[in-house]
């Protein structure tokens, strides 16, 4: 492949995976990205401007998309709106973005015969109970509970129906929760870390009992592109790294880490319909691409983030003020 069409890549993972990109491939890379709330150009600043052109534009658009597609060698679909809580409150952009988007690009992929790739995540698949032995795998009957991830779980049917009705070669990864520089501040792990940074306190949802799997997305990335590459078409890869922990533990390990007490946090409202716990079995992306995670230290990986808020106020700063309030409207 020559030229790759990343759509959502001034995002949080888009933006890193096309970092990756220019770090380990010589693909030139067009990026189509809405520039909503979530997109951010100075996620992609300072990459070569000879490898790395950037469209503002939807994915909804479909004379943009034909055109778009028709230059590229091959897709790699990131763009979504993403954060559940905003799903919550106006589900709207979720069905248009996470849907029609969707199958705006799988129609110009159809009529190309472009290799697609489709980022997806393990909530689709719903939740499990804290004592389940079980982690979700590319079998696990769907289920979702959220606006959010119920559209993701409508877009990955659409990838799979366009595989088997009209030969898309398409493959679908579903990953577990990211974690990072660049992740938007309205997320779970840099809401609480430019919390601190800013004297207010972190806010956990509930008692903090349920269990997320952190993945760094670094590792998201290195996947993505591996699967890209030696992937079977038609086939759905799990992404996870084996890292397990429950929220409340995450805030306390953020506290110890910036240096406070690990009780300085506040219980707030809970989350409507939370998702207990997802966990991720990534067997078949280790034993059949090889790939293996960089990350496997989540308090070595989470320092590191850490110090990376701690240096790019000017990154995320924009934002937060907005967040907050949209937290406070909520009780959260
Ligand atoms: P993000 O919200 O940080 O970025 C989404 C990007 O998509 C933004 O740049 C935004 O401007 C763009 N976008 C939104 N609507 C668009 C539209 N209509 N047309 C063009 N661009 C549009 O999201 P993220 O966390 O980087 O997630 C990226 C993808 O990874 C999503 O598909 C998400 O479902 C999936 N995913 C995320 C996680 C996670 O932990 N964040 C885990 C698994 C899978
Ligand atoms: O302030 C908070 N306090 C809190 O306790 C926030 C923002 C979140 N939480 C909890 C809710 C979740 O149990 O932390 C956990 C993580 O929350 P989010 O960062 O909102 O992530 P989640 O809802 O798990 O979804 C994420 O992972 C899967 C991404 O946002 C999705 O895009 C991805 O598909």
């Amino acid at each position: 492949m020559k030229r790759l069409l990343v759509t959502g890549g001034a995002g949080f993972i888009g933006s890193n995976f096309v970092r990756h990109l220019v770090g380990h491939t010589d693909h030139r890379i067009l990026v189509l990205d809405k520039f909503t709330y979530a997109g951010n150009l100075a996620s992609l600043a300072g990459l070569p401007a000879k490898r790395v052109e950037v469209v503002h534009g939807d994915i909804t658009d479909a004379q943009l998309v034909d055109r778009l597609v028709n230059e590229a060698d091959g897709i790699v679909h990131f763009a979504a709106e993403s954060h559940n809580d905003n799903s919550l409150q106006d589900p709207l952009p979720f069905v248009r973005t996470n849907l029609l988007g969707t199958y705006t690009l799988l129609e110009a992929a159809r009529k190309y015969d472009t290799r697609f790739h489709h980022i997806s995540t393990d909530e689709v698949y719903g939740d499990l109970d804290l004592d389940d032995p079980g982690r979700f795998t590319e079998t696990t009957p769907y289920n979702p509970s959220s606006p959010y991830s119920s559209t993701k779980a409508g877009s990955d049917l659409l990838v799979r129906a366009w595989v088997r009705s009209f030969d898309v070669p398409a493959t679908i990864s579903n990953c577990s929760n990211n974690y990072g520089p660049y992740q938007h501040v309205e997320k779970f792990i840099p809401r609480q870390i430019t919390n601190i940074l800013r004297g207010i306190r972190p806010k956990l949802y509930g008692r903090g009992n349920n269990v997320r799997d952190w993945i760094h997305t670094d590792d998201h990335s290195s996947a993505v592109l591996a699967i890209l590459t030696e992937g079977q078409i038609g086939e759905t890869y799990m992404i996870g790294a084996d890292g397990e922990h429950d929220n409340r533990t995450v805030v306390e390990l953020i506290l110890e880490l910036m240096g406070l007490p690990p009780d300085a946090y506040d219980n707030v409202p809970d989350r409507a319909g939370h998702d207990l716990r997802y966990a991720v079995n990534p067997t078949k992306l280790r034993e059949e691409l090889g790939w293996r995670p960089h990350y496997c230290d989540f308090a070595q990986g989470l320092r590191a983030t850490i110090d990376w808020y701690r240096t790019h106020e000017d990154w995320w700063a924009p934002a937060k003020d907005a967040t907050e309030a949209f937290y406070a409207r909520l009780g959260q």
